[in-house]
């Protein structure tokens, strides 16, 4: 199995437009040591030809410019991305399929709570109907949540619930339902390797924990380091758990977590403009990678 991420930054990604943080401004100041990051996206294979991607960012044009396998290979029209399986209907995770239009109809997996919200509150798929279309295919994981891909026979996905939140604009925002969100477990029928990919996630369940022990690589949560660490700017007074991110550090953070894993490559992402450990002088940057976790980069690339 082959990996690569897209994006590792946040909603929003970094430097984020409006933002002028101590890592947004120290990076277009060059302050800081630290790389600009998209948003979150992951793109699997099996052989290299055939890319599964693991959400559609809103920055998808130019992350299929920057990895050539994505772009078309042969004949005037084409592309190395054979299906898009969003976590969620948050808007930077799904906004990326309508800058897919012109092409064919987009192989789309989704739950069928995320579906419901993508025909009506927000309705991508209705708008994408009148252009290249959508084929959706149905994910349940309270029946195991496997399926697979055609065209990347190799691998076998298993869609895995988790607690994260709903997005704004969702009824769901308060009133969860299981499938608002979802974890990927890749693994490769040849290798026998597996992959975890839970980018949005607010608490880790005794099932999810379960997959992060028999994974090989785990690639998790990074969004926020604190839980308070966006009140920190002033500006707002969203908390991380609220809005269904587990913050890295403290007691029940996700580094405290990762610390009980023998088994798998640990890896944060996507990872917020406000978090301190994108500046890579930062302590609590040295505190991840001393507990022998990473911290995704976009353009970091994983052979299973
Ligand atoms: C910032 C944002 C923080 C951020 C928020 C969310 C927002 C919204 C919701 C998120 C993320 C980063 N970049 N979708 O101002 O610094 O309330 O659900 O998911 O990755 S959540
Ligand atoms: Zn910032």
């Amino acid at each position: 199995m082959l990996a690569r991420i897209l994006g590792s930054g946040a909603a929003g990604a970094f430097p984020q437009w409006n933002c002028n943080c101590r890592n947004c401004g120290g990076l277009r100041r060059a302050a800081i040591k630290a790389r600009a990051r998209t948003q979150s996206s992951l793109a699997v294979s099996d052989r290299g030809r055939h890319w599964v991607l693991f959400n559609a960012s809103p920055d998808i044009r130019v992350q299929i410019e920057s990895f050539a396998p994505l772009q078309p290979q042969e004949g005037v029209r084409g592309t190395g991305v054979a299906a898009i399986v969003p976590v969620d209907a948050q808007m930077h995770n799904v906004i990326g399929m309508l800058m897919l239009r012109e092409g064919k109809a987009l192989e789309v997996y989704t739950t069928e709570v995320v579906r419901e919200e993508l025909t009506s509150r927000f309705p991508v798929f209705t708008l994408l109907s009148r252009y290249c279309g959508v084929n959706w295919h149905q994910l349940d994981p309270a029946s195991g949540g496997g399926f697979t891909v055609p065209e990347c026979a190799g691998l076998r996905f298993t869609a895995v619930a988790v607690q994260s939140k709903a997005p704004p604009y969702s009824p769901h925002r308060h009133d969860p339902h299981p499938g608002d969100t979802i974890a990927l477990w890749v693994e490769d029928l040849g290798t026998g390797r597996s992959l975890l990919f839970a980018p949005a996630c607010g608490q880790v369940s005794p099932e999810l924990l379960s997959v992060m022990e028999r994974s090989d690589c785990v690639m998790v949560d990074g969004t926020f380091w604190e839980n308070e660490e966006m009140a920190a700017t002033g500006l707002t007074d969203k908390q991380a758990r609220a809005i269904g991110h587990l913050p890295q550090a403290g007691p029940g953070g996700m580094l405290g977590i990762l610390a009980e894993l023998k088994k798998p490559r640990k890896i944060l992402t996507p990872i917020n403009n406000t978090n301190p450990i994108l500046d890579e002088a930062s302590p609590e940057r040295r505190q991840v990678e001393e507990s022998g976790v990473e911290v995704a980069y976009d353009g970091l690339e994983i052979v299973l």
